[in-house]
Parts: structure tokens; sequence; C-alpha cells
């Protein structure tokens, strides 16, 4: 597998964790979105949209047919349904649900808002200045942080991890954000619940081994 990826890409360290968790190898393709190559003619062949991540799975890992998969939650569900040991989703509907919600705060209303091209809009056709792009994300993932926390508050926390004592798509989504909010300069203080998971996931060399600093193109 050859994952196509940018350290500091949220959605690429979400996806390094599943990978890792599934205990797979993969070789790293690094994209530079700072000098712009996702939006190259090159990179498009590779993911239509100009993003990352993309994960190429050669004949031999995908029945024959080598193709290459895009969108995060695509390629993690992927994962989930080939490699279901260890699996990132707890067996019972309701449950299952709750973790998909956890992740979906993330994926679906935290994330897409706080992204490159999104920040890029701001800057260019908003005159926003460093500290109101630090605002701006601030909000959202505060928005978002209040959600997952009272979620963990509530019923759905009941282990070390987000649900239970092991590892799943919640903590998989959660840690890239987390890691972000930090860079984004918001203050954890305020989401212990959120702190204690990431501290339960930086034990395992799965969630570090995927952390931004330590990619091979980190500068
Ligand atoms: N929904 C997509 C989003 C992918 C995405 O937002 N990738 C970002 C990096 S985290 C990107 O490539 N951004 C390029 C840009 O905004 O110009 C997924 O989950 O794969």
């Amino acid at each position: 597998m050859k994952l196509y990826s940018y350290f500091r890409s949220g959605t690429s360290h979400r996806l390094r964790i599943a990978l890792n968790l599934k205990g797979l190898r993969y070789d790293y393709e690094a994209v530079d979105l700072r000098a712009e190559q996702h939006l190259t003619t090159a990179h498009k062949a590779i993911h239509p949209q100009g993003m990352v991540p993309a994960l190429a799975l050669d004949a031999t890992e995908n029945d024959g047919h080598s193709r290459v998969l895009i969108q995060s939650p695509a390629i993690i569900e992927w994962l989930e349904e080939r490699h279901p040991t260890p699996a990132l989703l707890p067996a019972d509907p309701e449950q299952r649900a709750q973790v998909r919600a956890l992740a979906a705060i993330v994926g679906c209303d935290i994330h897409p808002v706080n992204n490159r091209r999104i920040l890029e809009a701001l800057r260019q056709d908003f005159h926003a200045d460093e500290a109101a792009i630090d605002r701006w994300c601030g909000n959202w993932i505060a928005a978002g942080f209040d959600a997952v926390e009272a979620q963990l508050a509530s019923a759905v926390r009941s282990g070390d991890f987000c649900f239970g004592n092991a590892p799943t798509l919640a903590d998989v989504y959660l840690i890239p954000q987390v890691e972000s909010a930090r860079r984004f300069k918001v203050d954890m203080g305020r989401w212990p619940l959120i702190s204690a998971v990431d501290v339960a996931c930086q034990r395992l060399a799965a969630f570090r081994d995927a952390a931004p600093a330590v990619q091979p193109d980190a500068r």
C-alpha cells in the first residue's frame, strides 16, 4: 500500500493511526500542501479533488485490481471491512452509532471548516490575519469539542478511550483534531475528558508513530 499524505494533514493523520492500529505496513508518499503539490495535474490524476489522503492498493491487496482509494472515512471503512481485527467499531449497533457520532463531530463538523483551502479563502478573500485565523479555527474546534466532551461525560465513555478500553474510530478521528487544536493555540484545559483520552492514546505506539512530528516530511 502507498499512502499519499502530508505530515500536518489531520485526515492523513487519522488514516495513519487506523493503518497502524490494524498493523498494516505502507509506503509513505509525501504531498507537500505548502508547495501546492496537491493541486498539480499529476496529483489530481491520483486524487481528483486535489487533496490528501489517498491510499493506493496494488493488485495483491485488492482481489487482483490495483486501485486508489480516496476520502478518509471511506478508506477507514474499507480497512475495517477488509482487515476487521482489531475492530475499530463495537459489535452492538447502538454503540456503533455512538462511536460513529463522535467521529462525525470531528470529521463532518470541525475539520472541514478549518481545512487549508477554507483558511486560504479567509486570508485572501476576507483579509483575515493569523490572529483571526486562530480565532476562527478555535471557535469551531471549541464548539465541536464541547459536544464531544458532553458525550464523553454521559454514557459513552466507560474506559480510558472514547469508548471502552481499546481505541475505536472515535479516537482515530479525535487525536488528530487535538493535535490541530494545539497548533491553533486552543487551550485544551477546558476539556479534561478529551485530554484524558489523548493521554491514553499517546501510550500506544500506533498513535505515537502516526504523529505529524515523526513523519518523513515533517519540518
Ligand atoms: N473529506 C476528505 C477531506 C480531505 C482533506 O480535507 N484533506 C486536506 C488535508 S487535511 C487537504 O488535502 N486540503 C487541501 C486544501 O485544502 O487545499 C477526507 O476525509 O479525506
